[in-house]
Parts: structure tokens; sequence; C-alpha cells
């Protein structure tokens, strides 16, 4: 334990020195088939997308500190070819498109990077196509771009990870042995530009050596790299999903993807990234198929505004904090699995001169359970994963949700209320904050109470069944201008009325009130009633008791009308 804590001091001053004086220190990032390798240590890191190009430059040190806050070592983007080259040989790096602006501030914030750079990226994107020699040229203007700004890690920059390609494995099949060779070209490609750190490929079974192949998806506990010396690492965790025009708006509960997270690591996942940390806007004609709508909200830690979204960001931030207090056991320990049976299981690091760390799961979809440890005994959930980082004490629990509301910090951010609108496009001071289609509802079914308990699907947790799917759309404060008249301009291909189009600020959180005063106001909707009294309840708003002249069946009678 003392030699432990000794060593984690030690690693602090040396990061902390990296971040001040980025000009003169360089990081070494190597791996091998346990971890990545930073500096000579193994490490586990945990990492969020955030894309660029779906919020603003004034947003990015916001965002990024909040990834920060929530325990991310690094920050993970794709490149967005066909935003850059529109056309051939002119391109755009200006605005919400500045990349190295972007990778600064994440340097800045004293985190790591990991790029994508593809070129090719999914990313429910509009247009993300490539040609093969047109794909080197632009790759190798990136390379080139980063090298000279100093943004790879051995040259002091925070990028720790590179990528090529993007889920190719997904269209190779029919390719056949074309396809082959073209995964080869890739590899010897990246090899060719010797940027110092790992590439890796996700999605790519067959990735040639060195590159790793990563995976995506809601689970990555049973995926392995395709060679011993790779470590295994997830590169898409999807955090939520996209919305589409037609669909109602899925949702993924916090215990889910917490234990999603905690079952990665319990066997032997050391690198993991959430895709998204922060999903965004689809400005200008981004947005891509199928069919997705403007927000491209994700149902993540943080929501399209950039606000902090509870419990789901806290729930993470916990369970980051618990796992990197057993960061040794995970990476130099060995692993022993004790079946319990009937879905229980215990897995123990230890080992190698390091304290031993536990994961304590129970993969039962309905039973909970308590079990005895050498005397003491646990209690587990359903579908959940106890984190003990010294074997002995329960820190974290992934389906034990605490982390109370908290204020969004900064100023409010604003939307657009375009209900009453048909469908469209609309601008901001000439910004573009992307297309609009109010008057088109989801789908009436697939809306049902939500169980973090059991595998989970797309569909599995939907709300907003038979509204218009997407009916606020963001307006970043830096389109607009303080003390002088804004223009909005609405271009509307379907005859919408525009007399009820108007601007809201966004907050959330819980309220109190008397019953005719309480209302919601921009996108957010009254989701729980957590107390109701009539007469003279006492206490303050949170902790609220029923008073003397309470009358039965307020609660219920309150829970009908706003419910
Ligand atoms: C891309 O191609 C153009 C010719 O069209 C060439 O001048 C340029 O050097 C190439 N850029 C890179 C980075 O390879
Ligand atoms: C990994 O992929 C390479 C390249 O296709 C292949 O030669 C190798 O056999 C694969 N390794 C495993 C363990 O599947
Ligand atoms: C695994 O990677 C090592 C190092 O790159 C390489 O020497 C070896 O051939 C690879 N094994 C397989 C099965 O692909
Ligand atoms: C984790 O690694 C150990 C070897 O240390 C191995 O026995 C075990 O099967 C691995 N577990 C998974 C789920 O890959
Ligand atoms: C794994 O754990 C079991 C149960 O605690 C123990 O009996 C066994 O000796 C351990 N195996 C190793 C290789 O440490
Ligand atoms: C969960 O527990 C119940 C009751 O003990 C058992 O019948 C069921 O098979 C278990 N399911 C799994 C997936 O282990
Ligand atoms: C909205 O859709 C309905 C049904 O398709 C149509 O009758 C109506 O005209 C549309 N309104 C607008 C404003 O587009
Ligand atoms: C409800 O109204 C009463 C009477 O105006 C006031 O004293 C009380 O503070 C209000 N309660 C809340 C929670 O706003
Ligand atoms: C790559 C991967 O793990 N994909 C999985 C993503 O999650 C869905 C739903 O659980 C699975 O069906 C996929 O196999």
């Amino acid at each position: 334990m003392l030699s432990g804590g000794k060593l984690s001091v030690l690693l602090a001053i040396a990061f902390s020195f990296l971040i001040s004086s980025p000009a003169v220190s360089s990081t070494e990032v190597s791996h091998d088939g346990r971890a990545l390798v930073i500096d000579g240590q193994r490490r586990v890191l945990f990492s969020g997308s955030i894309h660029y190009p779906r919020s603003t430059p004034e947003m990015w040190p916001d965002l990024i500190e909040r990834a920060k806050d929530g325990g991310l070592d690094a920050v993970e983007t794709y490149v967005f070819w066909n935003a850059h080259e529109p056309l051939r040989r002119q391109y755009n790096f200006e605005g919400n498109l500045d990349l190295i602006r972007f990778l600064k501030e994440i340097q800045n914030a004293g985190l790591y990077a990991v790029l994508r750079i593809g070129p090719y990226v999914c990313a429910e994107w509009n247009y993300g196509y490539f040609l093969q020699n047109e794909m080197q040229n632009f790759t190798t203007l990136i390379i080139d771009m980063l090298k000279q700004e100093r943004l790879l890690a051995p040259q002091g920059g925070p990028i720790i990870i590179t990528q090529i390609e993007n889920e190719y494995g997904n269209v190779q099949g029919p390719y056949g042995v074309e396809g082959t060779k073209y995964i080869q070209w890739c590899a010897q490609l990246a090899e060719s530009y010797h940027v110092g750190v790992p590439w890796i490929m996700c999605q790519q079974p067959d990735a040639p050596q060195p590159m790793i192949n990563t995976c995506n998806g809601f689970y990555c506990d049973s995926f392995a790299p395709n060679n011993s010396t790779s470590p295994k690492m997830w590169t898409e965790n999807w955090t939520g999903w996209f919305k589409a025009w037609d669909k109602p708006d899925p949702h993924r509960l916090a215990e889910d993807l917490a234990y999603s997270v905690a079952r990665f690591f319990q066997s032997n996942g050391t690198f993991q990234n959430y895709y998204m940390y922060h999903g965004g806007t689809n400005f200008g004609r981004t947005t891509g198929g199928p069919y997705i709508t403007t927000t491209y909200d994700y149902d993540a830690p943080l929501d399209e505004y950039g606000n902090i979204r509870q419990p789901k960001w806290g729930h993470l931030k916990e369970l980051h904090l618990s796992i990197k207090k057993m960061e040794k056991a995970l990476t130099y320990g060995a692993a022993n699995t004790t079946e319990l049976g009937n879905g229980l299981s215990m897995m123990k690091f230890s080992g190698n001169g390091v304290a031993a760390g536990c994961f304590l799961t129970n993969k039962n979809e309905s039973v909970d359970t308590t079990v005895d440890i050498e005397g003491t005994e646990y209690f587990l959930p359903a579908w959940s994963i106890s984190v003990l980082p010294d074997c002995k004490q329960e820190v974290y629990n992934t389906a034990k949700v605490k982390t109370t509301f908290q204020a969004p910090l900064g100023s409010e951010p604003v939307v657009v209320d375009l209900l009453g609108m048909g469908k469209g496009a609309a601008w901001v001071n000439g910004q573009s904050i992307g297309r609009f289609w109010p008057n088109y509802t989801a789908s009436f079914d697939g809306c049902h109470p939500c169980d973090y308990r059991g595998p989970f699907q797309s569909d599995s947790c939907q709300t907003g069944c038979g509204e218009p799917a997407q009916r606020w759309y963001h307006v970043p404060r830096s389109f607009l201008k303080a003390g002088e008249p804004n223009t909005l301009v609405l271009f509307e291909e379907a005859g919408g009325d525009p007399n009820q189009v108007n601007f809201q600020t966004v907050t959330v959180g819980t309220m109190c009130g008397n019953v005719t005063e309480l209302s919601c106001q921009g996108p957010h909707s009254i989701t729980s009633i957590q107390f109701a009294s009539f007469g003279d309840p006492q206490g303050a708003c949170g902790s609220f008791e029923v008073g003397s002249c309470d009358v039965d069946g307020a609660f219920a009678i309150v829970e009908q009308v706003y419910m």
C-alpha cells in the first residue's frame, strides 16, 4: 500500500511538470498486451468523445473542463474531412473547424487527446466518403499540421493515440481480397508517418501489426484484440443513442452504462472511450443518415448545450475515481475469477508486488443477492458490479446512484422554440443553427417505463412518443449579440407559422413552489413529483415534510395533474 502511495505521488509531480512546460517535455507512449504505457507506466485511461464541429470554440474550454472534472484522462475526436476540404484542395480550418485550437484547448486543460483521423467518419455525419489517393493527401496534410504544431505526445503535445480508417471491418466483406489489401495499405501509410504514438483501427479484426484493433459497442467485455501484444481497448462505448426525426427520444440509463464500463475493466480492459461524452449540434447541413435530427445530444453525460447531465455525469465520475484507485492492480496484477454461482462472480487482480483490487459482479438480470466474502456481507443488486479497490470495502456499485442535482455552471444556454413551424433551415445573425422539422412527430409506440437491468438495446428506453421529434434548437451564446437586435432567418418549406417562435434559456434541476406557480421552460418537462402536501408543509426545498392540515391523496392529485 505504502509503496503504491509513493508511486502515485511521483507520477503526479511528473505530470504537472509536463503540463506547465510543454515545450521542453515529451511524453513517451507505447503499449504492451496489457495496457497503454505512458512514460514507462501501464495506465488505466478514461476518454470521452467531443466532436469540435458540433459545438463552438467559445464552448470548448467549458466542455473540456467538465470532461476533466468528470474524471476523464483524454478527449477523443474524429477529423471531419468533408468539412475541412469542401472543394478539392480548398481547406477550411476556421471557427468551429479549428482543429488545432481544439487540440490546444485539450492540452491547456492538461488532458490527453485521442485523434481518429480516419479520414472516414461515420458519426451520423453527412458525407464521410473518400477516395484512396485523396485520402492519402488529406491524411498527410493533417499529420503535417500536427507535427508542425508539436501536438504529438513525443513532441510534448497531448495526442497519445491516432486512428487510421474507421469501422472498415463492418463493410469489408463484399470487397474480398481488395478490402484486405486496402487495410494493409492503410496500415503501411499510417506507419510511414512515424508519429511516435500507437495507431488503432476500430472494428477491424484483421488489423495488421502494429495496428491495435479496438472494439465499439454497448458492451465490450467479451472482446479480445487479435494479437496478444495488443491491449484491450474500447473506442466507442455508446452512452446513449442518436435521435431520428421519426423516432421517440432514446435514453441509456446511468446504471447500465456504469455496469458496462465496470464489466469491461473487470475483464482486463484498460482503455475506454465514451461515445459521446458531449454530442452537441449538427449545424448547417451536416446531419446525416439514418434520418438524424439536428440535435446530436446522444443522452451523453454533457447535454447538447454543455450542461452537466445528472445523474449520469456524477455516477460515472464516482466510477472513474473508484477504478483509478486500483489502477496498479488492474495493469500489473494477475486476474483470478471465482464463480460464486447464479451469475455471481468475484474478480481479483493481485500479485507482482501491487496491492490487490477486486470487482464483485452480479450478472443476473432480475435477482438481487447478498453475498458473503470472508465474513463480510455485500449487497449486489441485479445487473450490477461493486468496486472494492482494497478487496474489502465496497466504494462503488454501478446500480446504486446517489451525486443530488447541481445547478448548471456559467451563464444559461439559449434555445429557440420552433413549434408551429413545418420543415426548413434557420440562421441566427447569419450563423446556421441547423435544419428544423418540428412538424414531424415521433411514432406513438415504443415508450414504456425504463429498466436498467438486462442487455441494453438502442430502443430500450425512449421518451417523447407522439411528440415533435425536435422542437427546441440550440443557439450558442456566441451567435448572439448583447444589447443589439439579433436577426433570426427561417427558411420554411412546408408553410409553418412563425408567430409562436420564441427564444428561451435552459436550466436543469429541481424546483419547489405552490402548485399554481409550477411550469417548465425550454426543452424541459416535469419528470417526477417528489413531494406534495396541502396546507402548511414544513422544511425547505428538497427536505419538505407534511404539515398539520394535510389531506389524504394530495400527492396523488398533484401527480395526476402534472404527470
Ligand atoms: C496534395 O496534392 C497536391 C496536388 O493536387 C499536392 O500539391 C500537395 O502537395 C499534396 N499534399 C500533400 C499533403 O500530400
Ligand atoms: C490478426 O490479423 C492479422 C492480419 O490479418 C492476421 O494475420 C492474424 O492472424 C490475426 N491474428 C489473430 C490472433 O487472429
Ligand atoms: C503479434 O504481433 C507481434 C508483434 O507485432 C508479431 O510479431 C506477431 O506475428 C503477431 N502475431 C499474430 C498471430 O499475428
Ligand atoms: C483476463 O486475463 C486473465 C489472465 O491474467 C485471463 O485468465 C482471463 O481469462 C482474462 N479475462 C477475460 C475476460 O479476458
Ligand atoms: C484463485 O482464487 C481461488 C479462490 O480464492 C483460489 O483458491 C485460487 O488459488 C486462486 N488461483 C490463483 C492462481 O491465485
Ligand atoms: C437468476 O437467478 C434466478 C433465481 O435464482 C435463476 O433462476 C436464473 O437462472 C438466474 N439467471 C441468470 C442469468 O443467472
Ligand atoms: C404538418 O403536418 C400535417 C400533417 O402532415 C399537415 O396537415 C400540416 O399542414 C403540416 N403543417 C405544417 C406547418 O407544415
Ligand atoms: C406558497 O405560497 C405561500 C403563500 O403565498 C407562501 O408563503 C409560500 O412560501 C409558498 N411556498 C413556496 C414553496 O413557494
Ligand atoms: C461491437 C459490439 O460490441 N456491438 C454490440 C453493441 O451492442 C449491441 C446491443 O447490445 C450488440 O448487439 C452488438 O453486438
